[in-house]
């Protein structure tokens, strides 16, 4: 296993789509197998594909308390959203220390493949569900900030930058 390097906003490449898995085989497994060793070491619920710099649809994910339920969504679809929207802080393992409220749908119904390549389907609620919508935009080349408006999102750019200088200095 390896621990992979997380592309930091506004790395550009955050911004690039995901293509569809072809075949789940030991390659696939072998990233899903990274990205839970990189997503637990940095302590984050989930992780997409996309923050590695590996631009497959790749998600994986652990809301429980104990950090004992990995789950791995390839190639997800959402199949059905609630109505109802709420209103969860968000963070993000590429924006380190910056939260922010966002409004999605409280309830999910998602549909993807596992790592053997079966097709399974789950409800989500709760911090499950604000995560898979959070790791499928990522997968769409949507980071959380683009749903804050220009003003705050052009602030937590300058901060990220500045952040990012006074690490490497120039
Ligand atoms: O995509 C990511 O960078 C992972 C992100 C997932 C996420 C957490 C909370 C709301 C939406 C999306 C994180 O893991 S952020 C860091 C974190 O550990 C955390 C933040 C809030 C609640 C629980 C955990
Ligand atoms: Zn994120």
């Amino acid at each position: 296993m390896a621990l992979l390097d997380i592309l930091q906003y506004p790395d550009p490449r955050l911004h690039k789509v995901a293509k569809p898995v072809a075949a789940v085989d030991e390659r696939v497994r072998t990233i899903v197998a990274d990205m839970f060793e990189t997503m637990y070491a940095a302590k984050g619920v989930g992780l997409a594909a996309t923050q590695v710099d590996i631009h497959e649809r790749i998600i994986v994910v652990d809301t429980s308390e104990q950090r004992d339920q990995p789950m791995v969504l390839i190639n997800p679809e959402i199949v059905r959203r609630s109505t109802d929207c709420k209103e969860w802080e968000e963070g993000c393992l590429s924006l380190p220390g910056i939260y922010d409220k966002v409004t999605r749908p409280d309830t999910i119904v998602v549909r993807a493949l596992d790592a053997r390549g079966e097709a399974f389907e789950i409800e989500a609620d709760g911090l499950l569900s604000v995560c898979v919508q959070h790791e499928m935009d990522h997968l769409e080349g949507k980071v959380f900030v683009d749903h804050l408006s220009a003003l705050k999102r052009n602030r937590i750019k300058s901060r990220m930058r500045k952040r990012q200088r006074e690490v490497q200095p120039a």
